[in-house]
């Protein structure tokens, strides 16, 4: 009876939070998102010198049929399509750089053995007669289990957080933060304990900026999960500190990436009478806006916007974290893929922020703690000296602008944006560690 009772309250709760989401809820498999990729080719480019980095920071920004997945001093990972390739490789030639290509339909073929498309989990379609024979904890950790090996859709990602917070309701509030340009939730997960005794000291903890880097999201689900299932075991990280987690800044982006263009990383503004549609939210924020690595033209990956906050994800972001300002003192950028830490400033080389022996070494602390799971080595440092500079990031923005003395971009590892089903976990449990170490950092301030 007592598994009745909590199989329909949770189903229950699953129509209701489906019922705040105006968008689709068909399952990934009945789209293609890689239509139009046919010809596409990957480059992977060893670029040791200053000229060829610098001719691929222009590309980056100038050149919108150039779609960069990474870029760092030393190397480049992108995509173009066949139109382009012949440009692109007699201008390698000249730049005398060695790289590698793999036509990218092949590599998408090579990774549907480990089929991201696993089927919806049983999570909100739990039947009380399936229930009665199951074990409520065992059932939980294999539902749990289920949802960490596959990348859920915007309408899961809502009913696994406002689950959790009818779950434990007494440590965990489920709101929403504003909408996106095509009306979604950006939704959030606040957890503390004692909330009501005092105010706390924030951690603030974002994921999917870009669309297409869906890892993300499932760390700091998991992150959630892990602190709620566990409250014991976290409590004197959970006395102090509120942790205000964010999992999906840019629904709209994420979703297209699952119905339409798997490699989209903008949000989803449409401007009338203009044939492209987006803006790198990463590059919207309100310090040294639009100054470098960023662009004004539409069709750009890095378009920066028409003003500072002028898309509504980074103005939802921005009115949570102006408004508690005082209280936040951690604020974390989660991002795919490289193995980085960043911390300021972004914007330009050699601006080394007043407090950069703290903020490295606390970035340091946390990359040995991820090496801990299972080796994974990151590097630390500032995103203009590791990779390029770009300007209107998240990172500058919170210390820059806000005074937020913790702030950073992790940059989470792979090799391209797919992570297999079987290391899904594996990345969440390695990237749990890292978040652990900074929030216990935020006590001390
Ligand atoms: O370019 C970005 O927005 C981030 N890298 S990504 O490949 N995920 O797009 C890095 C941002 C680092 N921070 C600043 N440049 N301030
Ligand atoms: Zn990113």
């Amino acid at each position: 009876m007592f598994y009745k009772i909590v199989c329909s309250l949770w189903l229950c709760l699953a129509v209701l939070t489906c019922s705040i989401d105006s968008s689709s809820s068909s399952s990934s498999s009945s789209f293609n998102n890689l239509a139009g990729y046919e010809g596409y080719t990957k480059y992977t480019v060893q670029h040791g010198d200053e000229s060829a980095f610098q001719y691929m920071v222009d590309l980056q920004t100038n050149d919108t049929e150039v779609d960069f997945w990474l870029l760092t001093r030393n190397m480049s990972v992108l995509t173009v399509g066949p139109s382009h390739k012949p440009q692109l490789e007699s201008r390698l030639l000249q730049l005398d750089v060695q790289y590698q290509t793999q036509p990218l339909m092949d590599l998408m073929a090579s990774l549907e053995g480990n089929s991201t498309y696993a089927k919806e989990d049983e999570y909100e379609e739990c039947q009380p007669g399936d229930c009665e024979s199951d074990r409520p904890h065992s059932r939980k950790r294999r539902q749990a289990r289920s949802f960490f090996s596959r990348f859920p859709r915007y309408h899961e990602i809502l009913n696994f957080m406002s689950n959790l917070a009818a779950r434990y309701p007494l440590y965990c509030r489920y709101e929403s933060l504003g909408r996106s340009s095509e009306g979604r939730h950006i939704a959030a997960l606040s957890i503390s304990l004692n909330q009501r005794v005092r105010p706390r000291r924030v951690a603030y903890i974002q994921a999917a900026t870009h669309g297409r880097e869906w890892i993300t999201t499932q760390t700091v689900l998991y992150l959630a999960y892990e602190l709620l299932t566990n409250l014991r075991a976290f409590q004197r990280v959970l006395n102090d500190v509120e942790v205000f987690l964010v999992p999906l800044v840019n629904p709209d982006g994420y979703e297209y990436t699952h119905t339409t263009d798997r490699f989209w990383r903008k949000n989803r503004h449409r401007y009338a009478g203009l044939s492209c549609t987006g803006v790198d939210i990463n590059r919207n924020f309100g310090n040294h806006w639009n100054y470098q690595g960023a662009s004004q033209n539409h069709c750009s990956e890095v378009y920066s916007g028409t003003s500072p906050n002028s898309e509504p994800e980074t103005a939802a972001v921005v009115r949570y974290l102006e408004f508690n300002r005082h209280r936040v003192k951690l604020s974390l950028d989660v991002h795919s893929f490289g193995k980085f830490i960043f911390y300021p400033y972004g914007y330009a080389r050699n601006t080394v922020p007043p407090t950069v022996a703290t903020l490295r070494s606390v970035a340091l602390r946390a990359a040995n703690q991820i090496g801990r799971y299972r080796g994974t080595r990151y590097t630390v440092g500032t995103s203009a000296s590791i990779l390029y500079e770009a300007s209107g990031s998240l990172d500058d923005f919170a210390y820059g602008s806000l005074g937020i003395p913790l702030s950073y971009t992790l940059e989470l590892p792979g090799e391209e944006f797919h992570v297999s089903p079987f290391d899904i976990i594996h990345v969440c449990k390695e990237t749990f560690a890292g978040f652990i170490e900074f929030i216990r950092h935020v006590s001390l301030y």
